[in-house]
């Protein structure tokens, strides 16, 4: 089926003749591909009697050769391999499972769709097919499970570097690892670390940017969201392109947390945060506090100020909102 997107990426028409050279199947082949392009991956592809078939949008899908190209040789060689999947149910849980039956450190997965994108406790991630980034990173680390807390933060921070060299605007952080714009969710990150408390550790690490989410998508999204293209020439800036730009920043920001932890993203962090001396609110296990938010402190949790307290709150079940 792949190979089928790969004719009608153009989003422009294509004959069912001309189809059926080029992917060396019969004219029903086609039509009956077709059919299950828009069945099973949920791609809108109208056909007209006389001029063919073509994609409703464009597509550009995703190579290895053109996100490496995107890279320097400081980020290339810390990858082991890069996979492009069509098709998976979510790539942390795929590299999770591969991790047990041995993969190296530095196994890169995306993906072009998602069906079981996964967020936070148990969150749904929308996915749909070739539009956005779905990327997880394995990485074999010499850090305790409890040291490894700060680390989607520090990766956060870089991905927003990353977005911004882009030319990405009104970009910034939202505790603890939401990317936004115009304050809406524009990415996502995903930490998920297994092994010893003192080390070492397997970090599998995801990220969600969406570059241009339909619309019949985003019905599924319960929080206001955004994506690259309201910000940016993403036509400019190739989908291959902004994913080797965003996995670079990853790789870069885990090889140096390694050495010296949020430490060093503290500053970046902070420089993106968006929601300095506004009063929020937090949800914890069973209840809400409320406060102004007054950044991060430098192990990472969440500074509330409570009258004249200042309270740190760590990681876990907490999750922040501007008070209404
Ligand atoms: C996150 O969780 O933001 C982490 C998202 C990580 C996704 C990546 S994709 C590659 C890798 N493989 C996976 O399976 N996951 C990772 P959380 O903070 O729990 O936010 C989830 C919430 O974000 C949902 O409940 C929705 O409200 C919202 N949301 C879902 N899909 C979205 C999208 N595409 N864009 C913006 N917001 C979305």
């Amino acid at each position: 089926m792949l190979r089928l997107i790969e004719c009608l990426a153009d989003g422009r028409f294509h004959s069912g003749t001309e189809i059926s050279g080029h992917i060396g199947i019969s004219r029903s082949a086609v039509c009956k591909q077709i059919g299950k392009l828009k069945e099973c991956l949920g791609l809108e592809i109208f056909s007209v009697h006389g001029k063919g078939y073509r994609l409703a949008e464009p597509i550009q899908l995703l190579t290895v050769d053109r996100i490496r190209q995107a890279m320097t040789d400081e980020s290339l060689h810390l990858i082991s391999d890069i996979e492009i999947i069509s098709d998976i149910d979510s790539t942390n849980s795929y590299l999770m499972n591969r991790v047990s039956k041995g993969i190296e450190s530095g196994h890169v997965c995306f993906a072009e769709r998602q069906t079981s994108g996964r967020g936070r406790r148990g969150r749904q991630w929308v996915s749909p097919f070739g539009k956005n980034i779905y990327l997880s990173v394995y990485w074999r680390s010499m850090l305790g499970l409890s040291q490894l807390s700060g680390l989607s933060l520090a990766a956060g921070a870089s991905v927003v570097s990353a977005l911004k060299k882009a030319g990405c605007n009104n970009i910034g952080l939202k505790w603890p690892n939401d990317v936004l714009i115009n304050g809406k969710k524009v990415a996502g990150l995903l930490l998920e670390v297994s092994g010893e408390q003192n080390g070492p550790a397997n970090v599998v690490l995801g990220i969600g940017v969406n570059i241009q989410m339909p619309e019949s998508d985003a019905q599924a999204i319960d929080q206001p969201w955004e994506d690259l293209s309201a910000v940016m020439n993403t036509s400019e800036y190739h989908r291959n392109r902004l994913s080797g730009m965003v996995l670079e920043s990853l790789l870069l920001s885990l090889k140096k947390y390694e050495s010296s932890g949020l430490a060093s993203a503290l500053k970046e962090w902070r420089e993106h945060d968006l929601f300095e001396g506004k009063q929020v609110s937090l949800r914890l296990a069973d209840k809400y506090v409320h406060g102004i938010y007054r950044g991060i402190d430098d192990n990472g949790a969440l500074l509330l100020q409570q009258g004249r307290h200042l309270i740190p709150y760590h990681g876990g079940e907490i999750s922040l909102r501007l008070k209404s």
